[in-house]
């Protein structure tokens, strides 16, 4: 009920970034504005083009359903749709529903007067699809090189492109995300874990203070980051390991040659002249 108070306060006109008062109001608890309105759009037409594609066949069989990219002659040109040309339009549509939803927030941030951190870290969720289907595509001169959007088959195009530069856990990129996906899963699991140790106690026990939660790691580790700093760090390192996924997938092909195993790329440190006896 205290939220309805709330909601009462700050569910009021304007804040939009496009339209004024159009679509500016709520259905039940969401808000709709000019983006909700694209949003569905984006994703109602996105939605039938993959029902058509699978009603062209093979299969209905959810696991083996697959809007698959056009074939490499086709370069970078719009394909026929039945052979790549439906998955650019699926591709197009969902830049334009994520877009919209990242808008979306914009527009609710804008509303409540809080920072733009949520649409900020969505952004680098979108970035990271557009590196994989827009970028790299683009840098490689096919659209054949994006991955195609079915459960099975886009394991399959993740195995196969592994497997196309050797063994990928060599790629340097792909330590450093990797290293910040781990760092994450610590931050979070220290976080989840301090919270709830002072902020949930047993029966008749008082709920500890933030002192509680400094002192803990004080007392551990001799520092304490701070009840605003975990947030940072922890914003900063989920969207690090984002962006250096995006980094590790865009430099396999355009920058180091396919087929070229990622284990070769440490070979700069074995040739440096230092180590040479001569
Ligand atoms: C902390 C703090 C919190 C926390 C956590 C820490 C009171 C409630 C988890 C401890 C975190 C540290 C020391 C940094 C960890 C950094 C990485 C990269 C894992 O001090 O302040 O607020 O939740």
């Amino acid at each position: 009920m205290a939220m309805l108070s709330f909601e009462r306060k700050y569910r009021v006109r304007g804040g939009t970034l496009i339209g004024g008062d159009l679509f500016d109001f709520w259905v039940g608890p969401f808000y709709v504005g000019f983006f909700g309105v694209t949003t569905v759009f984006f994703s109602f037409v996105g939605i039938a083009m993959i029902l058509w594609n699978t009603a062209l066949g093979p299969t209905w069989n959810l696991w083996q359903i697959s809007v698959n990219p056009p074939d490499v002659k086709y370069g970078l040109s719009f394909a026929p749709l039945q052979e790549g040309g439906i998955w650019q339009i699926v591709t197009i549509c969902a830049l334009g529903a994520f877009v919209s939803w990242a808008l979306r927030e914009v527009e609710i941030c804008r509303k409540l007067g809080i920072g733009y951190h949520v649409p900020f870290a969505f952004g680098f969720a979108i970035f990271a699809y557009f590196t994989l289907v827009v970028i790299r595509p683009v840098l490689m001169g096919s659209w054949s090189y994006g991955f195609p959007y079915g459960i099975i088959t886009h394991l399959d195009w993740v195995s196969n492109t592994g497997y196309q530069y050797g063994n990928f856990h060599y790629n340097p990129a792909h330590m450093i995300a990797i290293t910040f996906f781990f760092t994450t899963c610590l931050a979070l699991a220290l976080h989840g874990g301090l919270i709830l140790s002072s902020t949930n106690p047993d029966k008749g026990e008082a709920v500890k203070t933030p002192e509680h939660e400094n002192t803990m790691f004080r007392d551990l580790i001799g520092y304490s980051v701070g009840t605003i700093g975990i947030h940072r760090v922890g914003l900063f390192i989920a969207l690090s390991a984002v962006f250096f996924s995006a980094v590790c997938i865009v430099i396999s092909g355009p920058l180091w040659s396919e087929g070229n195993a990622w284990s070769e790329w440490w070979n700069w440190w074995r040739n440096l002249p230092i180590w040479s006896s001569n």
